[in-house]
């Protein structure tokens, strides 16, 4: 019992005692973070240099609307796994043609193509 506590207080105390008279509060810390923000900042960078490459993924999912002059479609879709998607209601860009034989409430399989907020449908089949 008297041991462990000699020994708890001794860790405590000696890395307190080095850090107090060794490494002075103001710099160290400071110039830690503000290293971690800027390679942060520059990761986020890298991506907008890179060529606008859209991940591709296939869904499932039934027409909740459809806009042939916008050139949007509404689908409610189930997961999506390639992008860690939940299931969802959104908005796709899809060209007129591509929609020409679907109606709202048809259930449909499709593949898209996803950038950032937008994603667009490159095939769209009805089920
Ligand atoms: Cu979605």
């Amino acid at each position: 019992m008297n041991i462990k506590h000699i020994t708890l207080a001794t860790l405590f105390l000696i890395p307190a005692a080095y850090a107090a008279d060794k490494m002075p509060m103001d710099s160290m810390p400071m110039d830690h973070k503000g290293m971690d923000m800027q390679m942060d900042h520059q990761n986020m960078d890298m991506p907008m240099g890179q060529k606008p490459a859209g991940q591709t993924a296939t869904a499932a999912g039934t027409i909740k609307k459809m806009d042939m002059e916008k050139g949007t479609v509404t689908i409610a879709h189930g997961p999506v796994k390639a992008l860690g998607w939940p299931s969802m209601t959104m908005g796709f860009k899809a060209k007129p043609d591509q929609l020409r034989t679907l109606k709202e409430g048809d259930q449909v399989e499709f593949e898209f193509s996803s950038k950032g907020m937008d994603s667009t449908i490159t095939r769209i089949e009805k089920q």
